[in-house]
């Protein structure tokens, strides 16, 4: 790996957009904490649930017609690989939250296979989170969290739920798969916040 990324020339301004203490990917590493989920797409939905003013749910079809965006963003793992300008296109959470008021400051995502991260409100408001279900242009390959992941770029990558299903907005932090493991409960890569008490 360290070879490959040899053959690479480094363009002028890369390592300012890479955080303390990660280098720079060019491949796109998996990473899951257990095995690929596959639910066929006419059983899959997403819904929003828990303190809000009203639940919501959507089909793919559904979820498809939602308005979409196309950005490029850097991402950042915290086993110290950051991958730039990577390509996505997906829903904003701020679209599927658009109309309904929030009661609590926090929220968990659920993924299929049981997988779960929590985050404030704050980070995935304001244009700053995605539902994808696009990567570079393709559909987004199971591994990578197809059909559908969060993407919340700037924070530690493990935020990004893969085989995300469900928002459920709660009043309190509840710590989520990594963060009772000991990772830090918001993961800014640039403040460094690796682990609980970075
Ligand atoms: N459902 C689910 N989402 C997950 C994970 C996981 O194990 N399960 N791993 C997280 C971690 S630690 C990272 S670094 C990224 C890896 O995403 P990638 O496999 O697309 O690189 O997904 C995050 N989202
Ligand atoms: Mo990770």
């Amino acid at each position: 790996m360290g070879t490959t990324r040899g053959f690479f020339r480094r363009r002028s301004g890369d390592d300012e957009r890479l955080p303390p203490g990660q280098y720079l990917e060019r491949g796109f590493p998996v990473l899951s904490a257990g095995p690929t989920p596959h639910v066929p797409l006419d059983q899959w939905d997403f819904s929003i649930t828990g303190s809000l003013s009203e639940e919501r749910s959507w089909t793919w079809d559904e979820f498809l017609a939602l308005p979409r965006e196309d950005f490029t963003v850097d991402i950042h793992c915290v086993t110290t690989w950051t991958k730039l300008d990577t390509q996505w296109t997906g829903v904003s959470v701020d679209t599927l939250l658009d109309g309904v008021e929030l009661e609590g400051g926090y929220l968990t995502a659920l993924c299929d296979g049981g997988y779960t991260t929590n985050l404030p409100v704050e980070d995935v408001t304001g244009g700053k989170a995605w539902v994808v279900y696009q990567y570079d242009g393709e559909e987004l390959e199971p591994e990578h969290g197809g059909p559908a992941r969060l993407l919340v770029p700037h924070l530690y990558f493990w935020k990004s739920a893969k085989w995300v299903r469900r928002l459920i907005f709660t009043d309190e932090d509840e710590p989520g798969f990594w963060e009772q493991l000991g990772y830090h409960d918001r993961g800014d890569p640039w403040l460094e916040q690796r682990y609980q008490g970075d």
